[in-house]
This record gives C-alpha cells, sequence and structure tokens, in this order.
C-alpha cells in the first residue's frame, strides 16, 4: 500500500566537504567527486517536489575529538583501536565544528531539519540516531514529529553513516530503503558487508533513484 509522500522521510548522510574529493577533504571518500555531489542534489530536489520530507546528517566534531588520530599520542590514521572496549577507527581530523568543509555540499534550504552527530569529545558517531555512548540525538523525536512512518537514506560513508544510520532506523521501527547509486563507501569490502548486513535486517536496497518504487516501498 502506498502511504503519503508526507510521510516518507529522506536522511542525506553526512554530504559534507571534508568527506568529498570535490572538496579535497580531510578524509575524503573514493567516487565524492563533483558529479556526485550533484547527482545527490539533483535527487534531493525531485525527492522534495514530490512532497517528501528531506531531513540530513552533519558530522561535527570539536577539535579534540576521540576519533581523530591525532588526538592519540603515536597513534595512525585509519587505525584501529579498543577503548573502554570499543572498537574505533582513527581518522584524520574532519568535520570540526565550524569549518569550512563541515558544511553540508547539499542546498541546505531543502532541508526541514539538520541532525549534528559527534558533538561529544568522548564518543564517535556514525548513526544519526546515537552516538557511541548510545546518546541520542534529536533524529527520532523530530521524525516523529513530522509523521514519519518509512525512510529513505543516503549519502557518505555507505560504509560507516549510511549503514549505522540505516540500521538505527530500521531498530527504531521505521521500513527503511538505501539508494546505492546516491552513496559512497570508505572501502569497497566494508561496503559490501554493510549491503549485505543491512539487506539481512530487511532494508530495502535501490540501484538508483526510483520514484515508482520509492512511493510503494
Ligand atoms: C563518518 C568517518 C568518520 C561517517 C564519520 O559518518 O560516515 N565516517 N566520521
Ligand atoms: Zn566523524
Amino acid at each position: 500500500m502506498a502511504i503519503a509522500a508526507g510521510k516518507i522521510g529522506v536522511i542525506v548522510a553526512d554530504v559534507q566537504g571534508d568527506f568529498t574529493t570535490w572538496k579535497k577533504g580531510a578524509l575524503a571518500v573514493n567516487g565524492t567527486d563533483k558529479a556526485f555531489v550533484q547527482k545527490v542534489q539533483k535527487a534531493t530536489e525531485t525527492l522534495s517536489r514530490e512532497g517528501y520530507r528531506i531531513f540530513a546528517t552533519q558530522d561535527w566534531h570539536p577539535g579534540d575529538h576521540i576519533s581523530f588520530y591525532t588526538n592519540h599520542p603515536g597513534g595512525k590514521a585509519f587505525e584501529v583501536i579498543k577503548i573502554e572496549g570499543r572498537t574505533q577507527v582513527l581518522w584524520p581530523p574532519h568535520c570540526v565544528q565550524g569549518t569550512k568543509n563541515a558544511g553540508i555540499l547539499v542546498d541546505n534550504n531543502l532541508f526541514l531539519a539538520v541532525v549534528q552527530k559527534g558533538r561529544d569529545t568522548r564518543y564517535d558517531s556514525y548513526s544519526g540516531f546515537m552516538d557511541d555512548g548510545e546518546q541520542k540525538t534529536e533524529m527520532d523525536q523530530i521524525l516523529k514529529r513530522n509523521g514519519i512512518q518509512k525512510i529513505v537514506v543516503y549519502g557518505i560513508a555507505t560504509d560507516y553513516c549510511v549503514k549505522a544510520t540505516a540500521l538505527d532506523a530500521a531498530d527504531a521501527g521505521y521500513k527503511v530503503l538505501v539508494i546505492e547509486g546516491l552513496c559512497k563507501g570508505v572501502a569497497p569490502e566494508t561496503s559490501a558487508k554493510a549491503l549485505k548486513e543491512m539487506k539481512e535486517k530487511g532494508i530495502m536496497i535501490l540501484k538508483e533513484l526510483d520514484l515508482q518504487k520509492i512511493k510503494t516501498f
């Protein structure tokens, strides 16, 4: 059964300068050139015009954030360590609050709300719903207040923010669809694994934007 477009939310995940090759970002993900960002922009405009409610996540870290390798003596970029039993990838400093490349590259006028994440120095946060300390963001409240029942997710990175946000959305009881062609991942293996894991959790994966399929998922 098709539900009203206004009950379907779209979460544009972390399409920020620092994650793109286009803007020579600090944590540039392969394939995130200008053409990719323009494709995401166009798709988001289309979905907005069709009546879908558009939201965004924004990675938004303080300079002393725990995920930056520079804040760990002897730490190296992309090294994986354990912190209090949690797995933590040490990233190059990225999306530092107030910096130019922390800005979202999709037209901000399209968003009903932007949910910032990773603001707590002590915890990383790939998911738009909660951080690694299980502190919730305002995401679920905002979606509920807007009467959202189903969620479409795409953006950067397939294997981190998109995956974590989609899985948490499914856990929170939303029906979830991910548009693979509007996502880019940090690494091919982890991205393939992420897509598999999402499918196994009942998340629908679409190769490309398909309004007919989104209308009825
Ligand atoms: C992300 C790496 C570092 C993400 C955030 O949200 O995908 N990835 N910080
Ligand atoms: Zn981050």
